[in-house]
């Protein structure tokens, strides 16, 4: 299998988030990806590739203009005013109630305006890595259009939590959004997403939400108890013509092990054969380990195989585009554990 990654993506490292309460060194962090960079060489049945570039257009596709914008001028805005000792980072948000939704001039009012959480900070060289992200999973969709059955966009940071015009969860620009976009518009006529993060993926969620020829299913932690908190809930079924193209399935804390989650599973696949997806993107957020310092899932090495050899079960060209996974040491050797299934059932 053909993975895309870039050395660029390096460029992306946060000093600090806050973990109830505590300072606390960023969770995502390039040793994440050089971790699965290191499990696949060993693997040894992957090439890695260099992505293209393809410039700034394809984020327009799911995001705001003025999104876009703020993202690539944060950095010198905030240099301009606080100088380049700590990151740029939100204090304070527009909560639905009671605050105008107006576009403030100052840059800690647009941080805030652009953000719904404090766990996207800006770095001087972020908007590189992000960029690069993108050109990854843009890249992957590309190999899967020129006949690939299956590529790995090993993108840092993340994307899932980025909604047409807001940053939070580590994420930016929404990789694995323009992804199936990419595939929609290069002639796939139904694109399925299936977010296999321990967190909602809300922003793919947004995006494609009053559509019907994307389809988006998530298996994820029960947001009454977990991280993004205020959507991600089991009535959510889309809108307009995307109703019933949107498909939720949390499961509970703590206590989902394959049990579980193999029956979700199961029944996000039956969704997806139902549409009749011409391609598949998966958000492949490895957070749902048992050892995941961030979440309550417990996942094992082998059900990250079955994982694999059921998504391969399903003939469709796949792209997977990496998403969350924090617990390092063994994020690798989980990573390559799906797609060893997906390119390998029967060992
Ligand atoms: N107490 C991704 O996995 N913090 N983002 C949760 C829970 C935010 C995760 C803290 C987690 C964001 C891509
Ligand atoms: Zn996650």
């Amino acid at each position: 299998m053909k993975v895309i990654y870039s050395e660029k993506q390096r460029l992306h490292r946060v000093k600090y988030e806050f973990l109830s309460g505590e300072p606390t060194p960023c969770f995502e962090k390039p040793e994440r990806a050089d971790m699965v960079l290191n499990a696949i060489h060993q693997h040894g049945g992957f090439t890695v590739n260099e992505p293209k570039s393809y410039g700034t257009d394809p984020m327009r596709w799911v995001h705001t203009p003025d999104y876009v914008e703020f993202l690539q001028s944060a950095w010198s805005e905030w240099e301009a005013r606080f100088g380049s000792e700590h990151d740029a980072s939100p204090y304070c948000f527009i909560s639905p109630r009671h605050l105008r939704h107006r576009i403030p001039k100052d840059i800690e009012g647009k941080l805030g305006y652009y953000s719904f959480d404090m766990t996207a900070a800006i770095t001087k060289t972020s908007w590189e890595a992000i960029q690069s992200a993108t050109d990854c999973a843009l890249t992957g969709a590309e190999l899967l259009i020129n006949g690939e059955q299956a590529a790995f966009a090993l993108c840092r940071p993340p994307g899932h939590h980025a909604a047409p015009d807001l940053m939070g969860g580590y994420c930016y620009i929404n990789n694995a959004a323009i992804a199936a976009e990419s595939l929609r518009r290069q002639g796939k006529e139904k694109v399925a997403i299936l977010d296999l993060d321990y967190h909602h993926g809300n922003g793919t969620q947004s995006i494609f939400y009053q559509r019907d020829d994307v389809l988006f299913v998530s298996i994820h932690g029960d947001p009454d108890y977990d991280y993004p908190h205020y959507i991600g809930f089991a009535d959510e079924l889309g809108e307009g013509k995307g109703e019933g193209f949107n498909l939720n399935l949390p499961l509970p804390q703590g206590t989902t092990d394959w049990s579980l989650y193999g029956p979700a599973l199961e029944t996000a696949l039956a969704k997806i054969k139902e549409f009749g997806a011409d391609a598949l993107v998966i958000s492949l957020g490895m957070d749902t380990y048992e050892h995941d310092p961030i979440s309550y899932f417990k996942l094992n090495r082998q059900d990250y195989s079955e994982i694999g050899r059921q998504l391969g079960g399903l003939n469709l060209p796949t792209l997977f585009v990496f998403e969350g996974g924090y617990a390092v040491d063994d994020l690798g050797y989980n990573t390559v554990a799906v797609l060893d299934g997906y390119m390998n059932p029967n060992t």
